[in-house]
């Protein structure tokens, strides 16, 4: 194909095939995943959804004269959908059979987008959300001003305790006093597991308040069991991405327990109707029409989370962490949290070594480690010049590095940190030519031994 953008993407493929992905929220899917992502089923508009009458307990298995049946109930806007219901109907079913929750909608594009459905399922523009602050360790979505939904709703945030975790007792004090709409648990830069049940006993309190879980980041890990699920614990529901640990397509899904029904009929607003408020909420309320082939791609990537290597991939994306995290620290970085209980680490460069954490991100892509500058809890404001780097085994777990790759790269990280010190800014990285180069030739020989799945 003569289009350059064919060749741009050959030089993508051949700088992930010689670097090595430390981003905990990127991975590597498998050719089938791709296959269904760059698959016809673009071609196709299916507004609506699928009918799903008791499709999380035997969907996948459905015969033909149940398929059929069911194809006559769908509440699609368009014509033509007899193989993209059953595509969306696996989806949902293996989805649902993952996570032990009632109802998936696995067609918002993003996490973004289905933070925000989950928001409009439940709220009136003014109530009252709570979530952890973004320098603790939450994201944006989850009540940054420079959000929409900031402007829509009310905000309250937690934050962490000296000891890196969740400050439970704020968040409880916080929860009680202004009665929120939702209580939102889920972060992108946390290395402990929030404690599910001591939060959920807020329900007894808080009846008419939506307990939610942005588990973007662990989905992978919860469904290789080796993270507790939120849904187990009486949450109402749990959003995430696909992309990340749980190693699909790009995309988003938001899964809950309650009442599963048409959504064409409008609901009661309750908590047990919680499934179907969310379905209208994502079509029509906030999307268009569904990428059906990003859907396929998730339905082929829940099957492959479903099957028992996944656990063993979980398993070992923990166990690498803690073995960068123990390297790490071997090498004279200070964690925060001073380690991690999942797939992700936070590094404060500038109390390690006077680095800040952009400085540190520039000089690792000339050596191709990538990773992502990152703000600490102390860190107040400075988003672009932030204190701490962040990184996850999750990739290059999938690549099959173990153990003793972490120590490898943990001392690379530290021979960089050796040139960013002699050099002493940014704006001087040119000054470290040679002895990147010399970094990046050990880099790719490593990385060539680990070929990328899919490529
Ligand atoms: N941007 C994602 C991350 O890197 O954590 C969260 O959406």
């Amino acid at each position: 194909m003569s289009d350059p953008v064919f060749n741009l993407i050959n030089s993508e493929k051949t700088r992930q095939q010689e670097g090595l992905e430390l981003i905990p929220s990127e991975n590597y899917v498998s050719k089938a995943v791709l296959e269904a992502a760059g698959s016809v089923l673009t071609n196709k508009y299916s507004e609506g959804y699928p009918s799903f009458d008791g499709i999380g307990k035997d969907g996948e298995f459905w015969d033909e004269a149940r398929v059929a049946e069911e194809q006559l109930k769908n509440f699609r806007y368009y014509g033509g959908q007899e193989n993209i219901d059953r595509i969306e109907r696996l989806a949902i079913s293996r989805a649902c059979r993952l996570f032990h929750a009632d109802h998936a909608n696995v067609q918002p594009h993003s996490g973004a987008n289905a933070n925000e459905a989950v928001y409009w399922a439940w709220c009136k523009p003014g109530d009252k959300i709570l979530a952890m602050n973004l320098s603790a360790g939450g994201h944006l979505t989850h009540g940054s001003p420079v959000t929409r939904s900031a402007h829509i709703y009310h905000f309250l945030a937690y934050g962490v305790d000296a000891s890196g975790d969740i400050d439970y007792t704020a968040l409880e004090k916080i929860a009680l006093a202004e009665k929120p709409k939702i209580i939102l648990v889920g972060y992108s830069a946390f290395m402990k597991i929030p404690d599910f049940a001591r939060i959920a006993k807020l329900k007894d309190k808080l009846p008419d308040t939506l307990f939610m879980a942005d588990m973007a980041h662990v989905a992978g890990l919860i469904a290789g069991g080796v993270h507790p699920n939120p849904l187990d614990f009486g949450f109402h529901v749990m959003t995430t991405t696909t992309h990340k640990t749980l190693r699909g397509p790009r995309g988003g899904m938001i899964l809950s327990k309650g009442n599963v029904a048409s959504p064409l009929k409008k609901p009661e607003h309750t908590l047990e109707n919680i499934p179907i408020l969310i379905d209208r909420s994502v079509f029509p309320g906030t999307q268009g029409g569904p990428l059906e082939h990003i859907i396929a791609a998730k339905a082929v990537a829940f099957g492959e989370a479903l099957k028992p290597e996944f656990k063993t991939y979980a398993k070992n994306i923990v166990k690498n962490a803690k073995a960068l995290a123990d390297a790490l620290k071997q090498e004279g970085f200070v964690l925060e949290g001073d380690g991690t209980e999942n797939h992700l680490v936070l590094v404060n460069v500038k109390q390690s070594f006077g680095i800040d954490g952009k400085f540190f991100e520039k000089a690792l892509d000339c050596v191709g480690l990538n990773l992502n500058a990152n703000a600490v809890p102390s860190d107040k404001g400075a988003a672009f010049r932030p204190s701490g780097v962040r990184l996850g085994t999750p990739a290059i777990t999938t690549r099959g590095l173990g153990v003793a790759e972490m120590k490898v790269i943990a001392h690379w990280m530290k021979r960089v940190i050796n040139i960013c010190v002699g050099i002493g800014e940014e704006a001087r990285l040119d000054l470290g030519e040679a002895e990147f180069a010399e970094i990046r030739k050990e880099v790719k020989n490593l990385a060539l031994k680990f070929p990328v799945p899919g490529i």
